[in-house]
């Protein structure tokens, strides 16, 4: 251990211990800006000392020091808030505001901008210094991410989710002291990096500087056409975040508020996700007992995580013929939507404009991608041109109720239409880690054995663990399966499959982000690890309120298999459902 004086205070912490955490334990609060404690997983820290808001004074040094990188010394004394410390800390944000150029009412970030934050907490009023305002050009060259690099402070948070926890590592810093700027690699557009769009980066950035792409005024067109039948799918993680923004606590199921709130924007038709969540698990359940019978490639990869998808076609493409056909459930509902609800409704499915709410900033980039067109393929309609017309982040369905005026909070409870709005407790799981996993283990068990699983939750898939792993006896066969979230975490199980060390293994789910699609980059801002494990407590709460809780129960994913599909696997959810990723 370690004694020091901090602020006239004795305090004694376990060596190694930075100034600010020691400063956190005697009670005293010392500022930060570019400090993130965690950036998705506990173990992942950003610690730079870039913005030298943290700066104290210790006694004996000449300069002062950055607390949240500097540690502890034996009778260190440390003053915080003395007023030449406060002045410091004045005139690092006002260097950082010299050349920044506060266009604050307009931006993406007003109201919840760290940077604007912190300037009120110490008090700011004047900008001293002057430099010449940045002059970059605005990237948005991807579908998902919009990168404003003249709102840059250099802070690289960005770099460490990028490069850390997803080890996609598609930033980098460049140029130096006014010139410093985080860009993607070697300066090229992100669209043409390694970028996987899962959003990651823009969750951590603390101002403007990297934002999802805007989605919302395409919505509100297609509301406003009479001609177009607007249909909105609602992901399983959305049903325990949305109401964050409206001030209800972390992990609030806010289902049936959503609803209501879609239903009062104007769209003609509310469905959920977690319907053709079910039916990934029919197909993707029958999948593996397909390969499993009949020797093809094992382990199956899940394949609804559209940044994972991404990421193994990047860096592990050799491994593709693992990756499951299935569609994600979202690339599910847009060409049902647009051929079995259109053919039962009387409409023309050109008129159907398909929208989706999405945790998740590369769902844009998956409903972009070219081959995301069976319902055009299926009429043979050229007219018909995706099959998900515009994803929205939840942050972006949260502007839009606020926009319309609604009071979220007080809205009541109303329920999906009827074709694809029923979900199971199997379904809603999906949005956490592991989720995929449990629900392809309740309908496999029982489809294999036909006998009814003794218990429904499979615990050791649950939880922020990085990788998790479970085995299950079927009919005599031990089926064993792992899981992984976060790219990082992803990277460390491809290796091994590459390796040819996971070979007796039958199943893994892979989610892009920490935690699943509860922290997805495209959820209310912020997405701490604390406010992970509570969507994530939220997600199961609202799975055992459920009274359906298997896939293959849900009534309404029955009646598309008898007046439809007819059976998993069959043709038409060749024409409809499954994919081919090109090595
Ligand atoms: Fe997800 Fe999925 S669970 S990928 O995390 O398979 O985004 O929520 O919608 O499609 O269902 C996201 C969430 C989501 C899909 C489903």
């Amino acid at each position: 251990n370690v004694t020091l004086t901090i602020d006239g205070q004795k305090v004694t912490v376990p060596e190694g211990t930075t100034i600010l955490k020691a400063a956190e334990k005697a009670g005293v609060k010392i500022p930060t800006l570019c400090f993130l404690e965690h950036v998705g997983l506990r173990h992942i820290k950003h610690d730079v000392g870039a913005c030298r808001v943290c700066v104290v004074e210790v006694e004996g040094k000449k300069d002062f020091v950055s607390s949240c990188n500097t540690p502890v010394e034996e009778g260190m004394v440390v003053r915080t808030h003395t007023p030449k410390v406060i002045a410091a800390r004045k005139l690092n944000l006002e260097m950082m505001l010299s050349d920044h150029h506060l266009d604050c009412p307009t931006c993406p970030k007003n109201g919840i901008c760290e940077l604007q934050a912190i300037c009120a907490e110490l008090n700011v009023r004047q900008i001293r210094p002057q430099g010449e305002k940045k002059d970059f050009p605005i990237d948005d060259s991807s579908p998902s991410i919009v990168r404003n690099p003249n709102k840059c402070i250099v802070c690289q948070r960005c770099i460490t989710a990028c490069k850390v926890l997803q080890t996609v590592d598609a930033l980098e810093l460049y140029g130096n002291g006014f010139d410093a700027v985080v860009r993607p690699k070697g300066g090229l557009p992100l669209i043409e990096t390694q970028c996987v769009a899962c959003g990651q980066c823009a969750l951590v950035c603390p101002t403007a500087a990297i934002v999802e792409k805007d989605d919302t005024w395409k919505v509100w067109e297609a509301i406003a056409d009479p001609k177009k039948h607007v249909v909105v799918q609602t992901a399983p993680a959305t049903h325990v975040t949305i109401g964050e923004a409206f001030g209800l606590p972390v992990g609030t199921d806010i289902t049936g508020k959503m609803v209501a709130a879609l239903k009062r924007l104007g769209f003609d038709a509310v469905f959920d996700t977690n319907w053709s969540a079910d039916l990934t698990i029919m197909e993707e359940g029958y999948e593996l007992i397909h390969r499993i019978k009949n020797g093809g490639v094992l382990p199956q990869f899940t394949s609804c995580s559209p940044g994972w998808i991404k990421f193994i076609e990047e860096f592990y493409p050799d491994l593709i013929p693992h990756v499951s056909t299935c569609k994600s459930p979202q690339q599910m509902l847009g060409p049902i939507a647009k051929t079995y609800y259109a053919e039962k409704k009387g409409i023309n499915p050109e008129d159907i404009f398909v929208v989706s709410v999405m945790p998740c900033t590369a769902k844009k980039y998956e409903a972009a991608r070219p081959e995301m067109n069976a319902a055009s393929k299926y009429w043979n309609n050229p007219n018909i041109t995706r099959d998900v017309d515009v994803v929205l982040t939840s942050r972006e369905l949260i502007r839009m109720i606020r926009e319309a005026g609604i009071d979220f909070a007080s809205l009541p409870d109303e329920p999906y239409d009827p074709i694809m709005g029923e979900g199971t407790g199997a379904a809603q799981i999906f949005g956490a880690t592991g989720g995929v996993m449990e629900a392809a283990l309740r309908t496999a068990y029982e489809v294999v054995t036909g006998k009814t699983l003794p218990k429904l939750d499979f615990e050791d898939v649950r939880g922020m663990k990085d990788i998790k792993e479970a085995s299950v006896n079927m009919n005599g066969v031990t089926v064993k399966v792992l899981v992984a979230h976060s790219l990082g975490a992803a990277r460390q199980l491809m290796d091994k499959v590459r390796a040819g060390e996971l070979k007796d293994y039958h199943f893994i789910e892979i989610m892009a982000c920490p935690g699943g699609c509860i922290g997805g980059g495209g959820q209310p801002i912020p997405t701490t690890v604390e406010e992970r494990e509570n969507r994530i407590k939220g997600i199961y709460e609202r799975d055992k309120k459920l009274k359906i809780r298997k896939s293959h129960e849900n009534p309404e994913i029955q009646a598309i298999y008898r007046e439809f599909l007819k059976e998993p696997l069959g043709h038409k959810s060749h024409q409809l459902l499954h994919t081919h990723y090109t090595p």
